[in-house]
């Protein structure tokens, strides 16, 4: 099943000689805004600007999911307003914090019904939630089904399943929360999920058109960046840079902006819906996209029937034998409704109103 190098390698030159075209990042120009007012607990401020949005290349796998063209181009123009982002995802102990005060039961503790899945036999409708678990001898990777599992009883407060909880993990990302759970915290939290767009200008942290949310070199100076998988993948996770597996939030540097994990250890949920040619469609209009939202319903052709929403960042299953999504600029998606051991969220807070105020004629280069 395994491809012989060569081949991978003139696959890779006509596919960027293929897409070199149109693939050009220009510079970040931050607008030139004080942050409005006080600085809410635990977020940082996002000038917001004009930038070049998008990844010159796809990082060669997907994840999940195998994809049949780059969803990550043409590089294209856009414009952010300024916001307020959360410097770190959510953890386990604010998730707690909310849970507590509102009493939401997450998607994956809820049993799913007959109504839901009218074909499932009965035995199948049980509570849980997706999990990762390292194959015992390597395997092509085709077939995602191979490492991911449906665990009854694996939810927020049991990651990997019954027998798992988070005694001492107070400072981990949550997980195991699906498109409205995360949506329901920022709500509770007065904040809202980021934009794909936010999410990728506050990634790339004032740089413009770096590989990764630091710059280009993977390691600089042998120094290691953000939580990913070393070895083979997905047998045994070598952990490398200090983790194998999830990692407590703030473990790596944080990036220019001063937000932590913007690659790597979890993926995280934005608002827009997923499509493949979104950005061919914004490209094609031509001129620069303003706070672009995400196109206005989902599709992946690859589960054309499953409705699902962008992740963004990485996690500590990604790696470069399969899945490089630790490449600023690239996309991940997910139905909305799964949740897995690898996925979690921050939440971004608009400042719009204060922030036109102060940039009405001021707005400048920097
Ligand atoms: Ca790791
Ligand atoms: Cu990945």
């Amino acid at each position: 099943m395994r491809v012989p190098a060569v081949v991978v390698v003139a696959a890779l030159l006509i596919y960027r000689t293929a897409f070199s075209a149109g693939d050009e990042f220009a510079r970040t120009v931050a607008n030139n805004v004080s942050p409005p007012g006080k600085v809410p607990e635990g977020m940082i401020w996002i000038p917001g600007g004009e930038f070049s949005m998008g990844a010159a290349a796809d990082g060669g796998g997907s994840c999940e999911m195998p994809m049949a063209s780059n969803d990550a181009g043409p590089i294209h123009r856009v414009r952010v307003d300024g916001f307020w982002v959360d410097a770190t995802a959510v953890t386990n102990e604010q998730f707690e914090q909310f849970v507590k005060a509102t009493g939401y039961v997450t998607i994956a503790e809820r049993t799913p019904t007959k109504e839901e899945f009218p074909t499932a036999p009965a035995e199948n409708l049980v509570a849980g939630s997706v999990v990762f678990a390292p194959t015992d001898h390597e395997v092509p990777l085709d077939n995602h089904f191979q490492w991911w599992t449906y665990i009854p009883g694996a939810n927020w407060r049991h990651p990997l399943g019954p027998d798992s909880d988070l005694k001492g993990k107070e400072k981990y990302p949550v997980v195991q929360v699906a498109y409205p759970d995360a949506e329901a915290y920022a709500k509770w939290a007065g904040k809202r999920l980021p934009t794909e767009a936010e999410f990728e200008f506050a990634a790339r942290g004032g740089l413009s058109g770096k590989t990764y949310v630091w710059g280009d070199e993977f390691r600089p100076n042998g120094k290691w960046m953000a939580n990913t998988w070393q070895g083979k993948f997905p047998v045994k996770d070598a952990g490398e840079d200090g983790f194998a597996g999830i990692a407590p939030v703030k473990r790596f540097p944080p990036n220019g902006y001063g937000l932590y994990d913007m690659a790597g250890n979890v993926w995280e949920w934005c608002s827009d819906w997923y499509r493949p040619d979104y950005y061919k469609t914004l490209s094609e209009k031509g001129g620069v996209a303003i706070n672009p939202q995400g196109p206005d319903s989902p599709f992946d052709p690859a589960e054309p029937n499953e409705k699902k929403r962008v992740h963004r960042g990485g996690s500590f299953l990604c790696n470069s034998q399969y899945c490089s999504r630790y490449i600023v600029g690239t996309r991940g998606k997910g139905e909305v409704n799964t949740g897995t051991n690898h996925l979690g969220f921050r939440c971004v807070k608009s400042a719009q109103e204060a922030a036109t105020k102060l940039t009405a004629g001021s707005s400048t280069v920097r």
